[in-house]
């Protein structure tokens, strides 16, 4: 990685807009600007202050190419923590290209995927873990992972991890210390203390780790499967749900052969929808492809909506039930709404009857709506949104997930190394294992291929 260039990059969308901003960052920064910058007072821009903005005209050979403002932020005080330069230029595709080229052809170098922000991290502007949520945060497009990736981004999640870090590598070093004394038969570390810092330090590490469910679930969406037999109105509801006509109906069985899905946030959440292929025995290869699909489905999914068809029921109810039964007994702890649809089709009495049959039946018209916002009022009640409310730290990042276990089995040791008066040095060897996990998180300690990894995966610009 070379890090002593000048990078530069769009950092709005690409494509034409009001204004497109380009960014500039290295140690020419400001200089290969002012080289092409007129400012309409005549300022030198490289003599201007950090944190100051300025209107004139970038110009080369003679030729004006926009009239713009730019932005200076100096070394340390800016993004990246080295010289950084905006510039906001009118956003047609020409302008942004002739001015990028410009620079390119004048010292800078494109800038790779998260080059700002890997930068802005080896300067320690930012902790790995907070990197990393600046790209959650663009990724973000519900108020629950929008308020994750924030409470990531300010440090709530580092400042856990470093606090406990910090605690552990406290001892750390007295029961090394001993080692250093060890013909002398001291002890430094106070092991009743010791315990209860680990035991702490368990604790708080099994509550992260916990919490990962919930922030893997609101990152990418609680995927949610409705099943049921064809022509029940499966995919009637998805387009209910989703407000538009996604899926195709018809009154024909087996109308769905493929899976569908698509997403909508309820309360703030993100639900994702899978309309499946509708469960029937049949001898069609295609619908059958489907069918099986809509197993995989609700093996994958966090909750199953069943759905039968009201009217049918009230003669082939015998059939419906058994199918219940059945999706209970394969998949006894996902949460299952079970619905009775097309409820305009039936009488009040039967309606009454009806409910009578089935525990905690839902009554829908998918066609008419009726139910529908029960229903989305339903689902938000299977999301523990407890932990997002009392503001508490959530894992999100499957990475971070994965050090947590590691750190939390290092931990685990020391702490029955401690119950069983394990020695100081095998002690320290456990700790400092432990201490390599928490160090992964914030990004004391790395690698160049995790690096790599991690910044792959932003936008240019960012
Ligand atoms: N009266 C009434 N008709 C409905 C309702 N929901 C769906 N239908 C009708 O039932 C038929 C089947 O609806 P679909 O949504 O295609 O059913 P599906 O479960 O997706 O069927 P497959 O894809 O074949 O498995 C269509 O003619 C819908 O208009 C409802 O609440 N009331
Ligand atoms: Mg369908």
């Amino acid at each position: 990685m070379i890090l002593n260039d000048t990078i530069v990059a769009l950092a709005t969308p690409s494509g034409a807009g009001a204004i497109a901003v380009i960014r500039l960052s290295g140690p020419e920064a400001i200089t290969i600007c002012s080289t092409f910058f007129k400012s309409i007072h005549n300022k030198d821009l490289s003599k201007q202050k950090t944190h100051t903005i300025h209107l004139g005209h970038i110009i080369e050979n003679n030729k004006t190419l926009d009239e713009v403002l730019v932005s200076i932020f100096k070394n340390p005080h800016s993004y990246t923590g080295e010289n950084v330069i905006e510039i906001s230029c009118h956003g047609s595709i020409f302008i942004q290209q002739e001015i990028i080229q410009l620079f390119l052809r004048n010292g800078c170098r494109m800038a790779n995927a998260g080059e700002f922000t890997l930068r802005a991290f080896l300067n320690g502007k930012l902790d790995l873990s907070q990197a990393e949520a600046v790209a959650d945060l663009i990724a973000s497009d519900n108020e629950a992972s929008h308020q994750i990736a924030m409470q990531q981004m300010r440090g709530g999640f580092s400042s856990e991890i470093a606090k406990l870090r910090e605690e552990l590598l406290n001892f750390a070093s007295l029961i090394e210390l001993e080692l250093d004394f060890a013909e002398e038969d001291v002890e430094f570390a106070d092991r009743t203390q010791f315990k209860d810092l680990v035991n702490r330090i368990v604790f708080v590490l099994k509550r992260l780790i916990d919490s990962f469910a919930v922030g893997n679930v609101i990152k990418n969406g609680i995927p949610v499967a409705i099943v049921g037999e064809p022509n029940v109105g499966k995919s009637t509801l998805l387009n209910a749900l989703l407000n538009e006509e996604r899926a195709i109906v018809s009154e024909i069985a087996g109308t769905t052969r493929d899976t569908i899905e698509d997403e909508i946030v309820i309360g703030g959440i993100g639900f994702r929808f899978i309309d499946t292929a509708g469960i029937r025995e049949t001898v069609d290869v295609v619908e059958s492809i489907g069918i099986k699909k809509t197993f995989e489905k609700i093996e994958q999914a966090q909750v199953v909506v069943y759905l039968f068809d009201a009217e049918q029921f009230k003669t082939d109810s015998e059939k419906f039930i058994v199918e219940i039964e059945k999706i209970k007994n394969k998949y006894p702890l996902k949460p299952l709404v079970v619905i009775a649809n097309k409820v305009d089709k039936l009488s009040n009495t039967e309606v009454e009857t009806l409910k009578a049959t089935i525990n905690n039946l839902h009554l829908l018209s998918a066609k008419t709506g009726v139910g529908v916002e029960e229903l989305k009022e339903k689902l938000l009640g299977f999301v523990n949104t407890g932990a997002l409310r009392n503001n508490e730290t959530i894992v999100t990042n499957s990475r971070h997930y994965d050090a947590l276990q590691k750190a939390f089995e290092e931990v685990t040791k020391v702490k029955y190394g401690l119950e069983s008066s394990l020695s100081g040095d095998l002690l320290a060897i456990d700790i400092r294992q432990a201490l390599y996990h928490f160090g992964e998180i914030t990004g004391e300690i790395t690698s160049d291929d995790l690096l790599g990894n991690i910044f792959a995966n932003f936008c240019i610009g960012k």
